[in-house]
């Protein structure tokens, strides 16, 4: 018995354009022939995947008649059914078209703005069709390169509307569904609009109706800005909006990777797991687990679903991982809180004029407190000795 084989439980999600992906890249042709969404479904649900997302295109091709998108999706929700994988998020393409060439919910043309709303109205509909209960937004040409060619203000007000548009979209249908805003700072425009996690989160709080909106960071786009994922998913769960998460490797000053996750920077990928299962402490994200990655182009699709097992399996080595490392007593004496009867009180709370009469009567002996070392080196290498596997050696 494998014990860090997937299981529909750990809730792992791929998108189709993930192992769908055939390879293109900006140098070079496919390396891989398209596959049916069936196919990719069927040897989803064989590796222990729990479901698959989707761009309304990844399914129905654009520009599709009426009957033919019905004769699609229905034969697509029968192969779901058979193999009993959900579609728990789905999204809508608004990058490939040349439309969207200067965007689209920000483009300065109004027709492509008004393009863009009526594809993704019935992009929702097919999402909420399939079973979806979260649909996220990547704004993949809202941004420029000719930065001249608008305000930046002008576009914010722009996604504001949209985003407030389709929210009572979703409301007056009657959808039970919530919105993910994926940052990204840069690739396939010069510059994005809204380019990191923290971003989002600032903007999605100016929203109509920003209780049902929330974030989908993901691990390469915040890497590309320099950033720590592991820090902008944490407050993103504190502010309760985390409603959606994309795994991935990416090395810092790169192209948008989108590589097998864990398979850069180890220590992060641990740091995530880490977070997000909760093992230190903390309320559990309690979300499927998406992979938005893709194969090496080296490979054929043997090595596309060796791919795919690959992030899983290395998620749930992280996570036996994460457990070992909060229950191991040498971490828990280092990292653990000692309370303070006389302060803490004075700490938490807000203010009071008694608190900051007290605070000025403290003695405090900077020095003493400064000469203290805290042990930081010898954590971090127990964290180490973890993710290595030799911590008990
Ligand atoms: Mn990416």
């Amino acid at each position: 018995m494998d014990a860090y084989a997937p299981k529909r439980s750990d809730r792992f999600t791929f998108g189709l354009w993930t192992v769908g992906n055939p390879g293109r890249d900006p140098f070079g042709a496919p390396v891989r022939p398209v596959q049916e969404p069936a196919t990719l479904v069927r040897r989803l649900a064989e590796l222990g995947a729990y479901g698959v997302n989707l761009h309304d295109n990844d399914l129905v091709p654009f520009g599709a008649s009426a009957a033919e998108r019905d004769r699609i999706v229905g034969e697509f929700k029968r192969v779901l059914d058979d193999c009993g994988l959900v579609v728990p998020m789905a999204t809508t393409n608004l990058f490939s078209h040349p439309i969207f060439k200067d965007g689209a919910f920000t483009a300065n043309d109004p027709k492509v703005r008004a393009f863009a709303l009526r594809k993704t109205m019935e992009a929702i509909d097919l999402g909420v069709e399939l079973g979806a209960r979260t649909y996220v937004f990547w704004g993949g040409r809202e941004g420029s390169e000719a930065d001249a060619c608008r305000d930046p203000r002008t576009a914010l007000k722009r996604l504001r509307e949209a985003i407030d548009f389709l929210c009572g979209y979703v409301i007056e249908s009657g959808y039970e569904l919530r919105f993910a805003l994926e940052a990204k700072p840069n690739e396939p425009r010069g510059d994005i609009y809204l380019a990191t996690t923290g971003h989002m989160l600032h903007f999605i709080e100016t929203l109509e109706h920003s209780q049902m909106v929330g974030v989908n960071p993901e691990v390469a786009h915040e890497t590309m800005a320099g950033l720590s994922m592991t820090h902008g998913v944490a407050q993103a769960m504190e502010a309760g909006k985390l409603f959606h998460i994309d795994l991935n490797g990416q090395r810092i000053g790169r192209y948008d990777q989108d590589l097998r996750f864990g398979s850069e920077d180890l220590k992060q990928a641990f740091l995530l797991v880490r977070l997000l299962e909760g093992t230190g402490g903390g309320e559990p994200y309690d979300g499927p687990r998406h992979f938005d990655a893709h194969a090496y182009r080296t490979e054929d699709m043997e090595g596309v679903w060796d791919f795919a097992g690959g992030c899983m399996r290395t998620y749930n080595i992280l996570r036996e991982r994460a457990r070992a490392f909060d229950a191991d007593p040498r971490v828990r004496e280092l990292i653990a809180e000692k309370p303070d009867a006389l302060l803490d009180p004075l700490l938490s709370g807000g203010y009071s004029a008694e608190k900051a009469h007290a605070l000025r009567e403290l003695e405090i002996d900077p020095d003493a407190v400064a000469a203290r070392g805290l042990g930081y080196e010898r954590l971090d290498q127990l964290l180490t000795e973890h993710l290595l596997g030799v911590a008990g050696a």
